[in-house]
């Protein structure tokens, strides 16, 4: 687990945060580790490392398995709806509001702990799991009536079989392009990019650090272990997201 964060990178860090007329915040699921939601790639609590990714987040493994996969996202769902944000997400929405127009939040994750904690405006990059859609346009051309799937694991259309499923983006599949546009050009702009719970694993969000600090940006990652884009950052604070970003980001000093 970590060691304390180095004294002289944090104050660094903080006056760069001080000084920036933007700042762009890119997190992953460490993000909202603190508030009970587990990891991906954690060695002992990772996702992963209990579940293929391949048969639960991809098209391929939902159309082999929908119940399987239904489920496994309705567990996960329940267990986002029962958290609550910490210390970290509050602390950067309360930053947004006291520095208008100085933070963008860009997130790899699909719970809505940034937009609960009072940051509506989070670019979403792998979508919204407590959100659902069609698998698929109606095979008979017209629009399928969400109320004819009222039921089922996942629901069915009565009509035309078509089936619901969980409104994340699944590996092999496209990052919605308004998001994606918006998130690079918030990473172009920025004279501070914050990474924060991410391994950088998944791409093309992982390349966001890349892309600002090509831009000219300042880049800090905050996370208790190793990430593959540590290279990319001119500051590695070694620490957790509910720790670091309450003093790193009060804008009371
Ligand atoms: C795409 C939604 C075009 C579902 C997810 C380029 C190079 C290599 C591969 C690719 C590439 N381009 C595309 C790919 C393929 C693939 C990919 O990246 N594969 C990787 C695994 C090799 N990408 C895609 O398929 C993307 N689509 O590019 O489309 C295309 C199409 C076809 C072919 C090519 C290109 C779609 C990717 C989106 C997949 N969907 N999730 C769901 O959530 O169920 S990914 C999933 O991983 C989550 O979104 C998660 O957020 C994300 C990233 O993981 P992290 O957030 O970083 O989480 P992780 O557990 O890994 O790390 C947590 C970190 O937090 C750790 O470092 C830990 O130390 C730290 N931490 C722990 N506690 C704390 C903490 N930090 C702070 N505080 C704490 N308390």
């Amino acid at each position: 687990m970590a060691e304390a964060p180095d004294p002289v990178a944090l104050a660094a860090v903080r006056a760069h945060v001080d000084a920036a007329r933007r700042v762009c915040v890119l997190t992953g699921a460490g993000m909202s580790a603190e508030s009970g939601i587990a990891t991906f790639r954690d060695p002992a609590t990772g996702l992963w490392s209990k579940f293929d990714p391949a048969v639960l987040a991809s098209v391929e493994g939902f159309r082999a398995q929908p119940q399987h996969v239904w489920d496994w996202y309705a567990q996960r769902r329940e267990g986002m709806r029962r958290a609550r944000p910490n210390a970290g997400h509050l602390a950067l929405a309360a930053f947004g509001r006291q520095r208008p127009g100085v933070l963008t939040v860009v997130t790899q994750n699909v719970d809505d702990l940034h937009q609960r904690a009072g940051w509506p405006e989070t670019i979403r990059l792998h979508g919204d799991i407590l959100a659902a859609r069609w698998l698929t346009p109606c095979p008979r051309g017209k629009a399928c009536d969400p109320a004819a799937a009222a039921v089922g694991r996942p629901p069915r259309c009565a009509e035309c079989g078509n089936l619901v499923r969980p409104d994340v983006v699944w590996f092999g599949e496209m990052l919605p392009e308004r998001a994606v546009d918006a998130a690079e050009h918030a990473a172009r702009r920025c004279d501070l990019m914050l990474v924060v719970g991410t391994s950088g694993a998944v791409w093309p969000a992982a390349g966001l650090a890349h892309t600002a600090r090509r831009a000219g940006a300042r880049v800090a990652i905050v996370n208790p272990d190793d990430s593959e884009i540590d290279d990319e950052a001119h500051w590695v604070l070694r620490g957790t997201a509910a720790t670091l970003l309450p003093p790193l980001l009060d804008t009371r000093r």
